[in-house]
This record gives C-alpha cells, structure tokens and sequence, in this order.
C-alpha cells in the first residue's frame, strides 16, 4: 500500500514536503512525483490509470496557478485524490485554489487550504484509518496530544517528528 504524492514542478517540492513527512511518521509508504497536466500529460494518465494495480491507495496533487494537475488525475482513477493548492505565482495561489476546488460534478478532489500538504496527508490517514485501526489509533493520539500542546510554543501545526506518538 502506497500514496502517490505529485506536483507539477519541482519548484513545488519545498511546499509539499510535510506530506510526505507526515505519512512517513505514521509508518506510510509513499511515492513522490514531478508530473504536471500541463507540460507531460501522457505521464500522468499512464501512472494514473495503472496506480490501482501497483498498489496506490490515494493520490495527493499540489500544484500552483492554473492548476489541473488533482482534477486530471481524478478524471483517470477510482481512488481518491486530494488536492492541494499552492502559493506563487501573481495571484498568490487564489487561482490555483479555485482550479483545484471547483471540478465538475462526478469528479470529486478533495482540496485543503493553499499550501496545506500536512491536511492533506492527514486526510488521507483518515481515508487508510477508516479500515485500518492502527493507524485510527494513532490518528487519535495525535489529535489528543495536539489539544495538549495547544498553548505550548511551537504551536501543534508546526509539531516535529519527534513529538509524534510512535
Ligand atoms: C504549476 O505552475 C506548478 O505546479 C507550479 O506551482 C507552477 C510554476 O511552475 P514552474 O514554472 O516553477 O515550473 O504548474
């Protein structure tokens, strides 16, 4: 079992990297990709079409200003797909939050705040937690050690590994 991480550029990674983070502290596979919808869209539609059978399980897609990279991803599979929109860009990710939120009916991407790629891996924990109790568990004790580190400094959205329950 894996998650497919893609960006459409490699000027994207910085924004996505707390994604691939977040599953690893909750002991999850993933694979990271620089696909775009735009500049090889071949490339997306051949790992998308085939990802059930190669053991993916949910797709996580940043990309900025116009982006389409979540949306063509969710036209070509069955599983879902997260979306996050990222900053940059002369709108400052306002276009690509409205890209990547406002698909057609039939074609669900589920969208986080722009930039929001731990909300996104940890949505996609929820989806893994739904039939897996180890991981709801640890989804628990995480949400419980966050309300007790609510007035400490750093605040719970900038945790670090080594906070997290193992
Ligand atoms: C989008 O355009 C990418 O996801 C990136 O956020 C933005 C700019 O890409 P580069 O021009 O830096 O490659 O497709």
């Amino acid at each position: 079992m894996k998650v497919g991480i893609l960006m459409g550029s490699t000027s994207d990674e910085s924004k996505m990297s707390k994604a691939k983070e977040t599953l690893e502290e909750f002991g999850i596979e993933s694979e990271c990709k620089v696909l775009s919808a735009h500049r090889n869209p071949d490339k997306v539609v051949n790992l998308v079409s085939t990802a059930r059978e190669n053991g993916f399980v949910a797709f996580i897609c940043g990309a900025g200003m116009a982006a389409h990279l979540a949306g063509v991803v969710a036209a070509h599979t069955t599983l879902p797909v997260v979306g996050v929109p990222l900053s940059g860009g002369a709108l400052n990710g306002q276009d690509a939050l409205y890209a990547t939120v406002q698909m057609p009916k039939g074609v669900p991407v589920a969208t986080v705040a722009i930039d929001g790629s731990q909300n996104a891996a940890l949505l996609v924990l929820q989806m893994i937690g739904i039939t897996d109790s180890e991981i709801a568990e640890k989804l628990q004790k995480y949400k419980e050690e966050m309300a007790c580190l609510l007035y400490t400094s750093p605040s719970p959205r900038d945790r670090t590994r080594s906070r997290m329950p193992s």
